[in-house]
């Protein structure tokens, strides 16, 4: 059972982990980073499930409470296996969904693994049913990408992390139509040798808040015993969200327990997604915990603004 800290501002479930290969009704490796969205009432994961090959796949977990899931037979989203582009493009597998609802559709962007490397690409889903793929939309190398869930300035916005001299931070880009994009700017850099000091992206959708957009993201450190993924949180402004208005000094979640010290890769926690409850105040953070799980974790929003600080971003 996760232990209690008294100095954590984001608290573990103490039912981790939440899905584990044993919840999956088919054949896999593995079960981590899911993205999440409420769809009437209840709650939604989209997992990625990686399968004998090692190929990973997209499946569906449904939970009336946000802790409890059932996992759908089938997976609902594999690599295109149709003739066409998406088909070359997601040869070695499809990753790390994040979900943004805007109107009434959701929209899914993930990680086409190609020969080449990987990059982004959307999909869209109004019913957790049909899912329809709408473009690739980046070159290689490009991933922990997040639809923003409203137009800022009438264009569509996302976060992004491309990858440029070994080093990750993430961007912004916008777009008039979701399929070509531009106007891109970095918003927010790695750090010095601190926790974040490697690479940086994306992790939740940005949620938000009074003044601004409150997003988790990940920082990779690259320590001897190999690469450590932290969570962190950062506040955008509300107007020109490729402003960082505050972003956490320290880690809002490091790996501590078994689960997230040793699995496939050691020393992993890695989110693709939160929910922020009616309240406006708890905030349920899904998590990959060393690409063998997935947990959950909750935090007080106001909280965790307070962990934010003015400061180097
Ligand atoms: C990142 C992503 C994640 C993975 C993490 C740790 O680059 O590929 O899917 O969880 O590495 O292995």
């Amino acid at each position: 059972m996760a232990k209690k800290y008294r100095h954590d501002v984001v608290h573990r479930w103490e039912g981790n982990p939440l899905i584990t290969i044993e919840d999956i009704p088919f054949p896999c490796n593995t079960v981590f980073n899911a993205a999440c969205a409420k769809y009437n009432g209840q709650y939604i994961l989209l997992l990625r499930v990686e399968d004998l090959t090692g190929r990973s796949v997209f499946a569906l977990a449904r939970s009336d409470d946000g802790y409890h899931f059932d996992v759908e037979d089938e997976p609902v989203m594999q690599p295109c296996m149709e003739e066409g582009c998406f088909m070359e493009y997601e040869k070695k597998g499809i990753e790390d969904p994040r979900i943004t609802k805007i109107g009434d559709i959701y929209y899914i962007m993930y990680t086409a693994v190609s020969p080449y490397g990987p990059l982004l690409a959307l999909a869209k889903t109004k019913d957790f049913k049909k899912f329809e793929r709408i473009a690739l939309v980046s070159e290689p190398e490009n991933k922990d990408s997040v639809l923003f869930p409203e137009k800022i300035n009438g264009k569509y916005a996302r976060l992004d992390r491309p990858v440029a001299g070994g080093l990750g931070n993430i961007w912004i880009s916008f777009s008039d139509d979701l399929i070509f994009w531009g106007g891109s700017r970095c918003v927010m850099t790695v750090r010095g040798d601190q926790w974040d000091s490697w690479r940086i992206g994306a992790s939740s959708q940005p949620i938000k808040i009074d003044h601004g957009w409150i997003i988790i993201y990940h920082g990779v450190k690259a320590a001897s015993g190999g690469p450590i993924y932290r969570l962190g949180a950062a506040v955008l402004d509300e107007k020109d969200p490729s402003i960082v208005r505050c972003r956490t000094a320290i880690p809002i979640l490091s790996p501590r327990e078994y689960y997230e010290r040793v699995g496939d890769v050691n020393n992993v926690v890695f989110s693709c997604g939160a929910i922020l409850e009616d309240d406006g105040e708890q905030l349920k953070i899904y998590y990959g915990a060393s690409d063998t799980c997935i947990c959950v974790a909750t935090a007080n929003v106001n909280e965790l603004m307070q962990f934010c600080t003015i400061g180097e971003h």
